[in-house]
């Protein structure tokens, strides 16, 4: 089922490739024999992208290579079709039975619309993320996105902030059609919790609040200015929390780097700054933070801890049908 996803058959691959070098051989003789111009096959470069080595099985590669496996369009030319890419892109390092490489791909693609207010005075974040096939229907995938920041700049503020949201994906429909249905919660476990949950308009899941962006009707999550906790209804967040909390539709969502946390038997990371999270370079100021485990079960700074966010079952999401 997962395959058609991306998995890939190794060795298939390589008898298609190779056959395709001979044919791609033939085709240009005849091209020569016939005095038209040649130029370089596209998928030539493709393919050589994908020689990224046996390291994909480190954690640090792993979430580098992703950010490169999204802009598939390698537009590099030049490389042999060496085709080595199967080795990382048939790993499954987390034992999940997804291939890791459509876990990052897909966490990416359907990332909803973070509305992080223009405004907010402490926007330094990366999100962990944690994906598996949705035990209620494995064609679909369960995604629990946590969003670390640097600072909670909010009313009784403090150093690094951990906020929550997930949802149910089918990676059979593009995003943003594929986000089927998100759970947020808002100040988990204090006198202002806000659970909130909508979906894609089936069944009895209030549909999700939507905006207009780069083509599509993407279903939004609010961070508060400051405090960072998720509604998904603005509405909801105004005022709330005894006039502490506000929000604001973004023009454009953040793009923040995306780490796969892997699964809590097999962890993909141990270390948010070796696996390109909590970094200076992204802007992180909080030496407490740096070299932080997120399956250590430890608090992350004054916030929570980041290995119950992972395994929340609080955070489960339902299937819809949708219209
Ligand atoms: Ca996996
Ligand atoms: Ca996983
Ligand atoms: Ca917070």
């Amino acid at each position: 089922m997962w395959e058609v996803w991306g998995g890939r058959g190794g060795d298939a691959e390589g008898r298609a490739l190779r056959y395709k070098g001979w044919m791609r051989v033939v085709f240009l003789l005849v091209l020569v024999g016939c005095g038209v111009p040649t130029k370089g096959a596209s998928d030539s470069a493709v393919t050589s992208s994908d020689t990224t080595t046996t390291d994909s099985q480190s954690v640090d590669s792993q979430s580098v290579d992703s950010h490169a496996a999204d802009s598939v369009t390698d537009t590099s030319d030049g490389g042999s079709d060496s085709g080595t890419g199967d080795t990382a892109s048939a790993a499954d390092l987390d034992g999940d039975g997804l291939l890791d490489v459509d876990e990052q791909r897909i966490a990416a693609a359907y990332l909803p619309f973070i509305s992080l207010p223009p405004d907010d005075g402490c926007p330094t974040m990366g999100v962990l993320f944690r994906a598996t096939p949705h035990p209620l229907d494995p064609t679909k995938l369960h995604i629990v996105y946590d969003l670390l920041y640097d600072n909670d700049c909010g009313v009784g503020g403090h150093v690094g902030d951990d906020e929550v949201f997930a949802v149910t994906v089918d990676p059979a429909v593009a995003a943003p059609g594929g986000i089927l249905a998100i759970v947020a919660i808002a100040h988990q476990n204090t006198l202002c919790e806000k659970d909130s949950m909508c979906g894609c308009g089936g069944g009895a899941l209030t549909a999700c609040s939507l905006t207009v962006w780069d083509g599509g009707d993407w279903p939004e999550v609010f961070p508060s200015i400051g405090k960072h906790g998720n509604y998904l209804y603005d509405s909801d967040c105004e005022g709330a929390c005894l006039f502490t909390n506000y929000c604001a539709l973004a023009t454009t969502p953040p793009s923040p780097i995306l780490v796969n946390a892997g699964e809590p038997d097999h962890p993909l990371t141990r270390d948010l700054t070796t696996s390109g999270l909590v970094t200076a370079e992204n802007g992180w100021t909080n030496a407490e933070l740096f070299d932080y485990d997120p399956w250590g079960d430890s608090n992350f700074g004054g916030a929570g801890n980041v290995t119950s966010d992972l395994t929340d079952t609080a955070f489960d999401t339902p299937v819809p049908v949708c219209p």
